[in-house]
């Protein structure tokens, strides 16, 4: 079988995250990557983003019809993963010989119990998908050759084999531009852009966080792009697409101060910070106000800051290397830099108590963000948190689908905090943090100020509504 068409999809999420697609739909960025290197050899490649476009598996099934593709690579995270076995299965039925590929980080980290539980998957990839899809395709012919693909997981007659790693993409200049031609790019939104983005300047994160699956699925080596790949992302983006805003998916964008700097400087030598906003996410640990102000003036203008509890021996056990003074100062900063504030907290630890969520309650108050997420500690599989969850009889279920973090408490509390009890404190947490007059009154007018349409504005309000 030659391999002349390739078509990736992202299932339609929207039903099992619903709170969460409601506010923000990104494209899938490791789709497009894998598009891109599949094109640059010579291949084929269409992308359907069935969660941006909301289309349901009898539209999947026609657009496949339409494709006609030789095969087909389907994406998947923990809480996606049965809705990626169902897709697969339906394609099956219709086309049973259209070989199908599974990928992304649920399928990595659970390779063997993915391929034994769901026949109609073919292949998985563990880890980064460029080289290994295009491997995999340039082999199918040859089983004898598929062993050689490293990160290929498949079934050897009826046996799972799982073939040795594959190391990370260490030049990651390397690889060409996401294919965003593919990609249905005018319906992706956010909470404050009507259309953007999302740039991912570096893969991997040298942190200890418990509850994190990038360490282990992205390594701990920071990977970064240079900064003029970068920016010439962002010039492509504008020029072909009209896209003028951008979100940094990076985990810990100002991990190396020296690159977000000279990121800084070429934006605003460029003149770039005049035509494009960005927002990026980091730790309140890696920022100083020299380095905020700098980021302010190249066109960012809102800091996300994971800070996930009030309480120093939370923040100790669950690895997340800050203090309560890290939160305080870093907020601070970000403050005098002039940019907007995210803040994340997570409730629902097992070894936590109701006093420590009453502490991350009083430190939100005193940090006072613009904006707050508030999600239940969900112990993903791959984490030293789901071994430690799993060893404890601590989880409530085996459904993945379940394992949603700003909908679900999915595990039980070692200090007699019952399920109900952790819904009420985290939702006593949103409300006290929301429902204050002049938080109100301050939260409506940088709304009003900062939407870029009157829908938007409408949009954001009822998240808010929704959240209180
Ligand atoms: C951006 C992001 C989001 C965005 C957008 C997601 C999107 N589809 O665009 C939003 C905010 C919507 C989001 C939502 C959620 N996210 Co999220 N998210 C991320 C983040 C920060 C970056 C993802 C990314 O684009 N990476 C860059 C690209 C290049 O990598 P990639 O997508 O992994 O793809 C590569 C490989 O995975 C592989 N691959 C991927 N798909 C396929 C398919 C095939 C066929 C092949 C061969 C290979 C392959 O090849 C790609 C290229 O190398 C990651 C953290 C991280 N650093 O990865 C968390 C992360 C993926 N998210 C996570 C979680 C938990 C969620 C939610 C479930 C949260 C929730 N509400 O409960 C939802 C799930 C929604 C969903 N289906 O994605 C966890 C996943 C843990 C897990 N075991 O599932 C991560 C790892 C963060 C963490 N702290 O652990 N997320
Ligand atoms: S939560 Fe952020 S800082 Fe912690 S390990 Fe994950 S990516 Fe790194």
């Amino acid at each position: 079988m030659v391999i002349k068409k390739v078509l990736l999809i992202n299932p339609n999420y929207q039903k099992v995250i619903s709170s969460l697609s409601q506010i923000s739909i990104g494209p899938p960025l490791g789709l497009a990557y894998i598009a891109a290197v599949l094109r640059k050899n010579k291949i084929e490649v269409s992308i359907i983003d069935a969660n941006a476009e909301d289309l349901n598996l009898q539209k999947i099934l026609s657009r496949i019809r339409e494709e006609s593709p030789d095969i087909i690579g389907i994406t998947s995270v923990t809480p996606t993963i049965d809705l990626c076995s169902q897709l697969a299965s339906k394609i099956k039925e219709s086309f049973p010989t259209i070989p199908i590929i599974a990928g992304g980080i649920h399928p990595s980290i659970s390779p063997s119990e993915t391929l034994k539980n769901n026949p109609s998957i073919d292949f998985l990839i563990i880890g980064e998908g460029e080289y290994a899809f295009l491997e995999l395709i340039n082999n199918l012919n040859r089983e004898k050759n598929l062993r050689n693909v490293k990160g290929l997981v498949w079934r050897e007659k009826g046996r799972i084999v799982i073939n040795k790693k594959r190391g990370f993409i260490e030049d990651l200049d390397s690889l060409p531009l996401p294919a965003r031609d593919l990609l249905p790019n005018k319906k992706y939104r956010s909470i404050e852009f009507n259309s953007f983005t999302t740039i991912i300047a570096m893969r991997g994160c040298p942190a200890n966080c418990i509850y994190c699956d990038v360490p282990s699925f992205c390594g701990k080596k920071l990977r970064k792009r240079s900064v003029d790949n970068v920016i010439k992302e962002i010039e492509e983006c504008i020029q072909k697409y009209g896209i003028k805003s951008f979100s940094f998916l990076d985990d810990t964008f100002t991990y190396d101060k020296e690159w977000v700097a000279k990121f800084c400087d070429t934006m605003i030598r460029k003149n770039l910070n005049k035509k494009v906003k960005w927002i990026c996410l980091t730790r309140v640990d890696n920022i100083n106000l020299e380095l905020l102000k700098k980021m302010k003036q190249a066109g960012c203008y809102k800091i996300e800051l994971g800070i996930e509890s009030g309480s120093p021996k939370i923040l100790k056990k669950i690895g997340k290397g800050i203090t309560i003074e890290h939160i305080r100062k870093g907020f601070e900063y970000a403050k005098q830099a002039g940019l907007t504030t995210m803040a994340f907290v997570m409730v629902g630890f097992p070894f936590e108590t109701e006093e420590d969520i009453i502490m991350t309650k009083d430190l939100v108050k005193e940090i006072n963000p613009l904006f707050l997420q508030v999600s239940y500690a969900t112990p993903y599989p791959g984490t030293c948190f789901y071994d430690y969850c799993r060893k404890n009889n601590l989880l409530l279920t085996n459904d993945f689908s379940q394992y949603v973090f700003l909908n679900k408490s999915v595990i039980k509390n070692e200090n007699g905090l019952n399920t109900e009890k952790i819904i009420e404190l985290k939702k006593d947490l949103e409300r006290s943090f929301y429902l204050r007059p002049g938080y109100m009154v301050g939260s409506f007018f940088y709304l009003l100020k900062t939407s870029e349409s009157l829908s938007l504005f409408l949009n954001r309000c009822l998240i808010f509504l929704r959240k209180v």
